[in-house]
This record gives structure tokens, C-alpha cells and sequence, in this order.
């Protein structure tokens, strides 16, 4: 049985996308990352960095959402999963480039904007982050425009783990009308059912107490 640590409304709806497209069971214990839950020693156990998601697939434990997703791909996948090592080297490289590109600059606007308490927002980090944005986006919006998903003509874990990250963009501020393949991909990707499952989830960050505790959690 696989169990899924972490409450929907943080990065394990990544990881509850991934389990839905495979219509894999699983057991969800909704660990907060506001409340302390994340920092017990049995949860310290689990993920020593004290952050959901976590999960668990027989004695095997990991942490970091989107490697999860890789890791679910490789050993249950079917069609999301990488089919030969090129896709599979390919599915790496946008997995990690959505996390060294896109990820901070996207959450620090979104956080700016909407997420940070209203009298801690900084409209010109705000701006300076969605400036660094263009340089992605133009790129994934010209691989966009020679086929329809990232590894060539069906969705797989790339998808999937390049648009979870994406699902701030509605919080950002920005319209993707600059980039109109990444923009129809995107609205694809989000409408697939598994996704529509978790769509209340995703616009619905809480707002933290303090701009600090959303720093620690979100950044
Ligand atoms: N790179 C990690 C980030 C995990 C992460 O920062 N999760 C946040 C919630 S979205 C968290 O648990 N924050 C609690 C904390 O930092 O104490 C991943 O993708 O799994």
C-alpha cells in the first residue's frame, strides 16, 4: 500500500495528481506544514526535512514531490511513464529545469501579490521575479510550438511535474498571451480529470499568520 504524507493544499497535490492519472489506492495522512505536524519526531522519521510531501511505498520512503512523480512514473506508469532512456533523460531535464527556472521566481510573485500578509507584499520583487519568468516561459512556449507535450505527442510525468509547479501562475498576476502554445498546453494539462480532482486545492493556499511562516513554508 502506498501512503501519501501532507495536506492537499501544499506541493503533495503534486504527488495526488500523479497517484490519480494511475488510478493507484493510496492512503493519505494529511500532514499540515502549518500546524507542527511536520515537525514531530515521527513525522521527523519519515521526512528529516520536516516538509510534505513524504511518501511511502512498501519500506521505501521519499521525499521531494516531483522525484516522487519520477519514481511513480518508472515503476507504475504505463503511458507517463519515460519508454526508453532518451525520455526518460528528457523527463529529468524538465522536471529539474522547472525547479531551478520556474519554481521561486513564480512562487515569490505569487507570494507578493496574494500570498503574504497584505502589508508585507513587495510590488517591486513582485515584478523583478516575473521579469526572470520571460526567459522560461519563451523557451517552453517554443518547444510548445513543434509538439504537443513535452517528450513528443503524449502526456507524460514531464507534463505533469513541469505543470503542477504552473499551477501558481493564476496567482501570479500574469496571462500567458505572450506565449500562446504554453498557454493552451497548460489549460490542457490542468483540465485533465486527475487534475480537476485537486482544483479547489490549488487556488486555495492558505495565508500564513506572519510573511515569515509563508517564507519557510513555501520557499
Ligand atoms: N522541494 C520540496 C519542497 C517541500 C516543501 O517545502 N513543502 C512545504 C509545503 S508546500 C513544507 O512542507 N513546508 C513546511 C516547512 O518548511 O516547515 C518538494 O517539492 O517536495
Amino acid at each position: 500500500m502506498i501512503t501519501l504524507y501532507g495536506d492537499l493544499r501544499s506541493r503533495a497535490h503534486r504527488v495526488a495528481w500523479m497517484l490519480k492519472e494511475l488510478e493507484m489506492p493510496f492512503e493519505h495522512v494529511p500532514t499540515h506544514f502549518l500546524d507542527g505536524s511536520t515537525r514531530t519526531p515521527e513525522y521527523l522519521r519519515i521526512n528529516p526535512n520536516g516538509r510534505v510531501p513524504a511518501l511511502k511505498d512498501g519500506d521505501l520512503v521519499l521525499f521531494e514531490s516531483l522525484a516522487i512523480n519520477l519514481y511513480l512514473a518508472r515503476k507504475y506508469g504505463g503511458p507517463l511513464a519515460p519508454s526508453d532512456l532518451r525520455e526518460d533523460a528528457l523527463a529529468t531535464q524538465w522536471t529539474l529545469w522547472v525547479l531551478t527556472e520556474i519554481e521561486k521566481p513564480l512562487l515569490l510573485t505569487a507570494a507578493n501579490l496574494f500570498l503574504f500578509a497584505e502589508g508585507e507584499r513587495n510590488a517591486q520583487e513582485a515584478e523583478a521575479m516575473k521579469r526572470k519568468l520571460g526567459r522560461p516561459f519563451k523557451v517552453l512556449d517554443a518547444h510548445l510550438r513543434e509538439q504537443p507535450f513535452l517528450l513528443g505527442d503524449r502526456f507524460t510525468v514531464a507534463d505533469l511535474n513541469v505543470s503542477s509547479v504552473m499551477t501558481l501562475v493564476p496567482l501570479s498576476g500574469m496571462t500567458l498571451d505572450e506565449w500562446p502554445a504554453l498557454n493552451a498546453w497548460l489549460t490542457q494539462c490542468l483540465e485533465r480529470p486527475a487534475a480537476a480532482d485537486w482544483k479547489p486545492i490549488r487556488f486555495r493556499i492558505p495565508r500564513p499568520p506572519t510573511p515569515l511562516a509563508m517564507l519557510e513554508s513555501f520557499v
